[in-house]
């Protein structure tokens, strides 16, 4: 067993700044500071790829930022950020890189694991989506009985969906309108059922994905398709024109019936909340096309630039990512709230859940030592303005401080009425309320009586973040996962974990198939689990109408 070291992060030196500066700037006002600093709305600011980050309304000041910065170089974030775009084993418990970079590599680029030089084949198989892509918008690509395609389901979980779901909705604008697009992840028959309840099995297509071919859930649906196609169409060989896979599998593919002709393949170096932009991506490159696909790699690539290159306290993801570690680690935050001002990006804040919470929700050191501070925030979200008609309330007077994202974006794909500027008008509001509030004299001052100035005051001094874009696009886009996915490297690095493994999430699937096999075989030996467990499989076994 590998000896446990005491995790050294609360021990470096701007670790241990940083603990009694915030002393000193815990209980200055964000009113305070701004008055101190007329330019500090200008100040604290940073540009990159095309995103503007104002991170000027969190209660921070220039020496906060040094000493952010200052942790970031004492935990090798450099060296770190190096060692994942050369290709190394930063994946320590699963020896693997973490290469999703080189999926979005320009064709000159050289990125090479284990001698081989990987950019080829990332560019083979987006050539290989692209042809399939355009064959199925151009109709030329036909079921087996000659009809074409009208509906495409894309089949996965987790990492294989919440990414192709997110993009569908995201660039929604950019579609196609030939093809509907649906999306089946969870193993509710719920889900598959409604996917395909009014869309005809001679014009649809599915897209079974999964990087190991393997997950149980994937395959329980994947199963149920052919099923439906096959008592719909009645022909064996349907399969071939009605099921493409995107796996690593080629062995399970060709075993489930699909002809690994019709296999888009991505690599072990890719983790599934790192893989939207492989062939994971089929659904929403036949949704956008080819050439809004890459502008969407460009986007990606112009934020790994951006990151690779600028200066820690310019860079964004690193601003991001060490803001975060301040609140988090520091004012003791437990959540972030990411509140996008679009609803293309419905999704968003879901997708951005699974990159953060399956990346830093851990409680183990690189060398096998506990952590002793806290690691990933809880992340939730909703776009604007519907939560300020919900939850902003908590965030303008309760009791506990929530950081936010503000997202949004200078010109509308939907020009109705005056909306956008409504929209914005709202986004800039409700970052200009949190952050100054309003005192129990100004509410007095407009005539409100004393009993009820408490109730009507703001305290201000909540923290913010706004990303502005010009306008939602496939690059934009591009970039804003990019920016997401390399603040959350950041902050593995400073806690120094393991951003791309998710042990976490084995023991429940395990005990989920001795559960259902329990579930099936009634009259095997009595159940053996904890008198919480027992009572409730107990009860399930009567109520769907069997006796235990
Ligand atoms: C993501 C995780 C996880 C994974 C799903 C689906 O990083 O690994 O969410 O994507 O469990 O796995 P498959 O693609 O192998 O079906």
């Amino acid at each position: 067993m590998a000896p446990v070291t005491t995790p050294t992060l609360t021990e470096r030196p701007a670790w241990q700044a940083l603990k009694e500066h915030c002393q000193a700037v815990k209980h200055l006002h964000l009113r305070q500071l701004f008055a101190d600093d007329p330019a500090r709305g200008v100040n604290f600011t940073a540009e990159g790829a095309g995103l503007y980050l104002d991170y000027s309304k969190n209660r921070i000041n220039a020496d906060t930022l040094r000493l952010l910065v200052q942790l970031a170089e004492e935990c090798g974030l450099r060296r770190r950020i190096d060692a994942m775009f050369n290709g190394e084993k930063i994946n320590v418990t699963e020896q693997r890189a973490a290469l999703h970079i080189a999926l979005r590599a320009p064709e000159d680029e050289r990125i090479v694991v284990d001698g081989v030089n990987m950019v080829p084949e990332v560019h083979a198989v987006l050539d290989r989506m692209a042809a399939f892509a355009d064959q199925l918008r151009s109709g030329e690509w036909r079921g087996s009985t000659g009809k074409p395609i009208r509906s495409i389901v894309n089949i996965g979980i987790g990492g294989s969906d919440l990414g192709p779901v997110m993009a569908y909705e995201a660039l929604r604008h950019y579609t196609t309108r030939d093809i509907s697009f649906r999306f089946i992840s969870n193993v509710d028959g719920t889900d598959f059922k409604e996917a395909t309840s009014a869309i005809n099995p001679e014009e649809t297509l599915f897209i079974v994905c999964s990087k190991t071919f393997t997950t149980a859930e994937t395959l329980a649906n994947a199963h149920a398709a052919r099923k439906w196609i096959l008592d719909k169409l009645n022909d064996v060989r349907a399969v071939r024109k009605h099921f493409v896979a995107v796996s690593t599998n080629a062995a399970e593919v060709s075993r489930f019936g699909i002809d690994t002709t019709n296999m888009f393949e991505f690599w072990d170096w890719v983790g599934g909340r790192y893989s939207m932009e492989s062939a994971v991506g089929l659904s929403t490159m036949i949704a956008i096309g080819p050439g809004n696909f890459q502008a969407m790699l460009a986007g990606f690539r112009a934020m790994d630039q951006h990151f690779r290159s600028a200066q820690f306290d310019r860079n964004l993801p690193v601003l991001m990512g060490l803001l975060a570690i301040w609140h988090n680690n520091f004012f003791d935050t437990h959540t972030i709230a990411v509140l996008p001002y679009d609803q293309y990006l419905k999704r968003f804040p879901a997708y951005l859940q699974q990159l953060t919470m399956e990346s830093n929700g851990k409680n183990i050191t690189l060398n096998g030592g506990h952590v002793n501070y806290q690691t990933s925030p809880i992340v939730w979200g909703e776009p604007g303005t519907n939560g300020q008609h919900s939850f902003y309330q908590l965030m303008h007077q309760g009791t506990r401080l929530v950081p936010s994202d503000f997202i949004g974006f200078c010109q509308t794909l939907n020009p109705v009425g005056n909306h956008h500027d409504l929209l914005m008008a709202n986004l800039f509001a409700q970052t200009e309320a949190l952050a100054f509030g309003k005192t129990e004299a100004e509410v007095e001052a407009e005539g409100t009586p004393g009993w009820l100035s408490p109730h009507r005051s703001f305290e201000g001094n909540r923290p913010t973040n706004t990303i502005l874009a010009e306008r939602l696009t496939p690059y934009s886009l591009g970039t804003m996962i990019a920016l997401y996915e390399h603040s959350v490297f950041t902050q593995g690095v400073i806690w120094d974990i393991d951003s791309f493994d998710q042990w976490g999430v084995e023991l429940g699937k395990a005990l989920a198939q001795r559960i259902l096999r329990e579930l099936e075989n009634i009259n095997d030996a009595p159940l053996k689990h904890d008198s919480s467990t027992n009572a409730l499989m107990r009860r399930y076994r009567q109520l769907k109408g069997v006796q235990s």
